[in-house]
C-alpha cells in the first residue's frame, strides 16, 4: 500500500498532540519504585510528553535503542542531562567522552578504548581477585553482612581507584562526587542541591587527584598521560579523561554489584544454576545490568527536526530516554521482571548503545566476575534480612544498605 506525502502529513503528530503525563520521574516515589511508571510510559506510546519538564520521553526498547544509535540526530554535545550545556552555567566542566559528539568524541574514545582494552583490563585481574577473595573469606565467615557497606563499596573503592593509580587517602570523596554528577543529569531538585552542598571540597580533591603528579605508574591513569606524552592529547584533556573514570566508574559498579546480590537473593535458583554452570558468570552479570539498569535514564538533544514513529520532534529538543524501561520492554524481553541468567540479553541498553556505549564495561565485568567467583566457592544461598535501603539519585538506581545472611557451602 502506498501512502502519499499528504496522508503522511495528516498522520504526523506534533508534541502537543501526543499523550502527556503530569508526573515527575525524579520524585522520591518514582525513583523508589520506578517500574509502574515505566510500564505506564511504555503503554502510552512510542513517545510521551512530560509536562513538568517540557520534554518528550521514550520508554520502549525499539525507540530508545534507535535513538542511542543515531548520534547524528540525538546528540550528546548539549549534555546528557536535562540542562542544555550550551546555555547557562555548568555544574562541572564538560566530559570529553560523554558530552561530545564526533569528531571530538572519536579522538578521546579511541584513546580510552586503548586505555581500558581487554588486555589492559586483564592485567588487573590478579589484584581484583586478591581483594574479592579476601572480602569473601571475611564476610562468609561472619555469616551476616551488608552487601553494600561491607562488600560492594569497599571492593569497588579498593580495586578501581588502585587500577586508575589513585592515592589511598581521600577516597571517601569518590562516591559523593559520583552522586553529585549523576544527580546533575536530572532536574535541579532538592536531591541535587543536597548532594552538592559539599561540592567545593569534593571537587577540589577530584581535580587535584586527576593530575599527572597524583597518579601512580602502571594503571589506567598513567596510560592516559602516556597518550599525552605521545602527543595525542593536551595535558588538561588527559586530566579530564582521568576525571571521567572517577565520575563514571564507582557508583555504577557499586550499584551493579549490589543489584547482583539482590538478584541472586531473590532468585536463588539462578545462583544454583550459576554454580553448576560457571561459564555463565559473564552472561549473568550482563543480565544483572539488564534487570537492574544501574543507569536508569539519560537525555539526548535533537540536532534537527526528526520523527519518532509518527511524532515530529523539533530541532534542539531535549528528549528523555528511559534505559531501565527499555530493558523491561516485554516486546523484546520475555517476562522482563524475571532475572534469568540464561536469557538472551543481546540489545539491552543497560550499558547504553552506539558510539557512547560504556567504555569501562570490561572493568565492570571483571569486577563482577571475580566477586561472583569468590562467592560461588563459598556461598550456597543468600537470604535478604529485611528490604534493601536505597540511596535515591536522579540517574543511578543506587542502594545504601542491603543486609544479607549467607549459607556457607
Ligand atoms: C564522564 C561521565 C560521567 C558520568 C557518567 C558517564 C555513564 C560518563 O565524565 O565522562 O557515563
Amino acid at each position: 500500500m502506498n501512502t502519499t506525502a499528504e496522508e503522511h502529513a495528516t498522520r504526523a503528530r506534533t508534541l502537543d498532540q501526543i499523550p502527556s503525563l503530569d508526573i515527575d520521574p525524579f520524585d522520591d516515589a518514582n525513583l523508589t519504585d520506578p517500574q509502574p511508571l515505566h510500564a505506564q510510559l511504555r503503554d502510552a506510546g512510542s513517545m510521551v510528553f512530560l509536562s513538568r519538564y517540557g520534554v518528550p520521553a521514550m520508554a520502549r526498547h525499539a525507540e530508545v535503542h534507535a535513538a542511542l544509535r543515531d548520534w547524528q540526530t540525538f546528540s550528546s554535545a548539549a549534555g546528557v542531562g536535562l540542562d542544555d550545556l550550551r546555555y547557562g552555567e555548568r555544574w562541572r566542566p564538560s566530559s570529553l567522552l560523554l558530552e561530545v559528539d564526533p569528531p571530538v568524541h572519536e579522538k578521546t574514545r579511541t584513546i580510552m578504548n586503548g586505555v581500558m582494552s581487554l588486555p589492559a583490563v586483564g592485567r588487573m585481574k590478579a589484584a581484583f581477585e586478591t581483594e574479592a577473595e579476601r572480602l569473601a573469606d571475611e564476610l562468609v565467615a561472619r555469616g551476616e553482612f551488608d552487601a553494600l557497606k561491607d562488600l560492594a563499596e569497599p571492593f569497588v573503592l579498593k580495586v578501581f581507584p588502585d587500577a586508575v593509580g589513585l592515592r589511598e587517602d581521600g577516597r571517601e570523596h569518590l562516591l559523593p562526587w559520583g552522586d553529585m554528577a549523576f544527580n546533575s543529569f536530572g532536574p535541579r531538585n532538592d536531591r541535587f542541591h543536597r548532594s552538592t552542598r559539599t561540592a567545593d571540597t569534593v571537587r577540589a580533591w577530584i581535580f587535584e587527584n586527576s593530575r599527572r603528579e597524583a597518579i601512580s605508574p602502571g594503571g589506567f591513569g598513567a596510560a592516559i598521560f602516556a597518550a599525552v606524552d605521545a602527543g595525542r592529547l593536551d595535558e588538561d584533556e588527559g586530566e579530564v579523561l582521568v576525571r571521567s573514570m572517577l565520575t563514571a566508574g564507582l557508583d555504577t559498579t557499586v550499584t551493579g554489584l549490589g543489584a547482583s546480590i539482590l538478584a541472586f537473593a531473590r532468585f536463588p535458583d539462578q545462583w544454583q544454576h550459576l554454580f553448576e554452570n560457571p561459564q555463565l558468570v559473564r552472561p549473568a552479570f550482563d543480565e544483572v545490568v539488564r534487570w537492574a539498569s544501574p543507569v536508569q535514564t539519560f537525555f539526548r538533544t535533537t540536532t534537527r527536526e526528526t520523527k519518532v514513529g509518527d511524532v515530529v520532534v523539533p530541532k534542539d529538543q531535549k528528549v528523555l530516554l528511559f534505559l531501565a524501561a527499555a530493558n523491561w520492554d516485554e516486546r523484546v524481553f520475555h517476562e522482563p521482571h524475571l532475572f534469568d541468567i540464561t536469557r538472551r540479553t543481546l540489545g539491552h541498553v543497560g550499558f547504553g548503545n552506539g558510539i557512547h556505549k560504556c567504555v569501562g564495561q570490561m572493568v565492570a565485568k571483571l569486577e563482577a566476575e571475580v566477586v561472583f567467583n569468590a562467592l560461588l566457592k563459598r556461598v550456597k544461598r543468600f537470604e535478604l534480612l529485611g528490604e534493601p535501603r536505597m540511596h535515591l539519585n536522579n540517574t543511578v538506581r543506587a542502594y545504601r544498605h542491603m543486609h544479607v545472611r549467607v549459607e556457607a557451602r
